[in-house]
């Protein structure tokens, strides 16, 4: 995506983030701020309302400094106190948080009004082609529009930074870059150990599927970053107070208990692993650019409307798979997300693994062959101009 001569330097973004639960919220604005100050040359403000969050995924943050700078993009406290600031030429509120009264009004007071859109979540569903970029809302006269990632043409992409594929496979190519990597995490793969990472909320499915990792002929070496999912794993290995460093063995399985890693350091954990377990948003999608197979714990939503999305998209993504492996995934999938059993769909799962590791990769070039979110949401600005 080029870069317009008289946008490079001069676009100053205003990005928006409310911390809800967890961290999509924030892992996601914080990958699309660097992004677009790394490959795009503007100048970006991220308001956070919570740097805790923050920090569990960038160390360097301090949360007690309201105004910082890291890595290229200065991060704001988004304090309940707001005081009032100049607005930028792009605004950009994520999962439609509710932008501070007096910012709206300092959009409608510059000489120039900015752009204002909102990034909504992913969802594979079909209506988000036909939704994206409409106009939303109007304060005064600032228009809002809707922007929606997506992996079909007609939305707005995927977050991808750019090389980001040619930098996962000369990683996945180099054994002693990954040994390594994986030591400075404590990490000593189990001998003959297929690794599988696991990042998930509370699911009742667990037990079945460790009881089928710990019978497998296959080993695995279970990797569980700090989170949600601890307590099943507690219950299952019988112990309590599971914390980073923690490794228990049964049979087959080794698990071992992972800090909350840095996101970059999270991203190459997902390149090491034979399949990962994924959940939300933004380690969703990272484990696809993975080109390794996963499962994905989807955030559950009022009256099961996460279902229709885990449905739509599994429909795109099962395309091109023979019947019996279709089969398969989905239904490892569909029990994940029900609190299933896992076990028999696992065993059926791991009989079609070379085409679902194949396809994992197709399936990720095809994505990377789109564009990005980033550029998307630059050109989109471009055309509104
Ligand atoms: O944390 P999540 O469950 O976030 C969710 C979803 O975004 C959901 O859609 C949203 O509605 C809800 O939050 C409020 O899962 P997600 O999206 O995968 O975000 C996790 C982030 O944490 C991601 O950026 C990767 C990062 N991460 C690390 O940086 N280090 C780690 O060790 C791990 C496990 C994750």
């Amino acid at each position: 995506m080029p870069v317009l001569p008289q946008m490079k330097k001069t676009g100053r973004w205003d990005i928006f983030c409310t911390v809800v639960d967890n961290f999509g919220d924030i892992g996601v604005t914080w990958r699309l701020a660097r992004q677009l100050v790394a490959e795009h040359g503007l100048a970006v403000r991220l308001w956070v309302d919570d740097l805790r969050a923050f920090e569990r995924m960038c160390p360097e943050i301090d949360i007690h400094t309201p105004q910082q700078w890291q890595q290229g993009v200065e991060v704001r406290h988004w304090a309940a106190d707001w005081q009032p600031v100049e607005a930028a030429d792009v605004v950009i509120a994520a999962f439609a948080c509710q932008l501070p009264h007096a910012y709206m009004e300092a959009m409608v007071e510059r000489e120039k009004t900015p752009l204002w859109m909102n990034l909504d979540y992913l969802s594979a569903e079909d209506w988000v082609i036909g939704c994206h970029g409409l106009p939303s809302v109007k304060y005064k006269h600032v228009q809002k529009f809707f922007f929606f990632p997506g992996f079909q043409k007609g939305t707005g992409g995927l977050l991808r930074e750019s090389g980001l594929l040619e930098r996962r496979r000369q990683f996945q190519q180099n054994p002693a870059a990954q040994r390594a990597f994986l030591q400075a995490l404590g990490i000593d793969r189990a001998p003959d150990a297929q690794l599988i990472s696991l990042f998930a909320y509370e699911n009742a499915g667990l037990a079945s599927w460790l009881d089928a990792l710990a019978s497998d002929s296959t080993p695995t070496h279970l990797l569980v970053p700090e989170g949600r999912i601890l307590g099943d794993v507690e219950r299952w290995f019988g112990v309590s107070g599971l914390a980073a460093g923690a490794r228990h063995v049964r049979n087959a399985l080794t698990m071992q208990v992972l800090p909350f890693a840095r996101q970059d350091q999270y991203d190459r954990l997902l390149w090491c692993c034979d399949f990962n377990a994924v959940r939300g948003e933004d380690s969703f999608v990272r484990a696809q650019w993975a080109g390794r197979p996963f499962l994905w714990h989807i955030y559950q939503q009022e009256e099961d409307i996460h279902l229709d999305k885990l449905e739509a998209f599994l429909a795109l993504y099962v395309n091109g798979l023979s019947e019996p492996a279709r089969e398969a995934i989905s239904g490892l999938w569909r029990a994940w997300n029900a609190g299933e059993r896992m076990s028999d769909y696992w065993q059926s799962t791991r009989k079609h693994w070379p085409e679902l590791q194949k396809h994992a990769e197709t399936w990720c070039l095809e994505q990377g062959s789109q564009p990005d979110l980033a550029a998307a949401l630059v050109q989109f600005y471009v055309n509104w101009l």
